[in-house]
């Protein structure tokens, strides 16, 4: 006769991360698209500035090569930040976007907010005459 406990763990569902929501990115043309091309025919690099991210906002640079090596100065790009669901902190997950302008040569520019410290992901999309063209996903840990 074993005690009979309840194998129940009170995973509570709150919403914690009220703040995800707010992403005060102006004109942020975000895209839940995540399709990634067979073979990108474009090379996506992406840098931060501070590199690590910190908490709050942090310009971003992405380089647009196509297949031959030429400078993309075409693509609408656009990052996707997302931090998986921490369970053990009652916090769902959390996402937000930026859109990207072009500077010159293929070099993309904007900002973007990183909601909190820990592990991200930020997923670089990019389109051209409005499909996508490439996307690329980048391991972050902002500081
Ligand atoms: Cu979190």
């Amino acid at each position: 006769m074993q005690s009979q406990r309840r194998g129940y763990s009170s995973v509570t569902r709150v919403a914690a991360c009220a703040i995800a929501v707010m992403f005060s990115l102006a004109g942020a043309n975000v895209s839940r698209a995540q399709t990634p091309a067979e073979k990108p025919p474009v090379t996506i690099t992406l840098t931060t500035k501070p590199t690590p991210p910190k908490m709050g906002e942090n310009a971003l640079k992405v380089t647009i090569k196509d297949a031959s090596g030429k400078p993309v100065a075409d693509a609408d790009v656009s990052v996707n930040f997302h931090m998986a669901a921490m369970p053990a902190m009652k916090m769902p997950e959390m996402k937000n976007g930026a859109a990207l302008k072009h500077v010159k040569d293929g070099t993309y520019a904007g900002t973007g907010q990183v909601m909190m410290a820990g592990k991200w992901d930020a997923t670089v999309v990019v389109k051209r005459g409005g499909k996508e063209v490439g996307s690329k996903k980048f391991d972050l840990t902002a500081q």
